[in-house]
């Protein structure tokens, strides 16, 4: 969505939309089904139309082996990356649109953990953490998974003082792709 769009979206007395205004959302994405970096790109795009939410970054494109509950069968590789959103919307409604995008795009939910075609969360929100039913930001695997840790610093270099350390110390297996490619490798 344009800025134009998202001043609409926060109504009429609102100051001129700039980047330092709106609240901003990082999410991540992932995909270890079916055409993962198409689907991955799909999602952006349906993201950027809605007209409460802009797409203002985009990260690296990383591959990894699947991280695996205990005793989990193998599955194939994650595709993961993150955005940086500007919002018109509370973390909630971001949500609730982000869940709708997973089931556009063809997301089965048979079980959790279970191969994916699309799985989006909700990483960081600008404004403090949420602590909802159904709810929780930042999300709570954030810390311990390199293959979302990695994506978010590529567009919140503002967040490297709180996790870049973590990061380092994961040493996660992370395969930077280039977009367009992954498809190919
Ligand atoms: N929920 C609460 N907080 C949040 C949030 N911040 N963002 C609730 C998104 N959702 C949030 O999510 C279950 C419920 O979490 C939702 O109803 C929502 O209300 P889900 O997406 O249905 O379930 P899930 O994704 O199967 O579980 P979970 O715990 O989100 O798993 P993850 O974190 O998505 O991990 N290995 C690699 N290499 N790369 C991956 O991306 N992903 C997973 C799944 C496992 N292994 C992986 C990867
Ligand atoms: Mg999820």
């Amino acid at each position: 969505a344009t800025r134009a769009k998202i001043a609409v979206a926060v109504g009429r007395g609102a100051r001129v939309a700039t980047e330092s205004a709106m609240p901003s959302a990082i999410i991540g994405l992932g995909s270890n089904l079916g055409s993962r970096e198409a689907l991955l790109r799909a999602a952006i795009r349906v993201l950027d139309t809605h007209p409460g939410i802009e797409v203002v970054e985009q990260s690296r494109l990383y591959k990894s082996p699947a991280l695996l509950p205990e005793g989990g069968a193998p599955q194939p590789d994650h595709l993961n990356a993150a955005l940086r959103l500007e919002v018109a919307l509370a973390p909630r409604a971001l949500l609730t649109v982000m869940q709708r995008v997973e089931q556009r795009l063809g997301r089965e939910r048979r079980e959790r953990w279970g191969p994916r075609t699309l799985d989006l969360d909700l990483l960081h929100w600008s404004e403090g953490p949420v602590d909802e039913v159904g709810l929780t930001v930042p999300h709570p695997g954030l810390e311990a998974r390199g293959f979302a840790l990695a994506p978010l610093l590529d567009v919140a270099p503002e967040l490297a003082d709180r996790y870049a350390s973590t990061l380092a110390a994961l040493r996660p297996p992370l395969e930077v792709i280039p977009w367009a490619h992954a498809e190919r490798t």
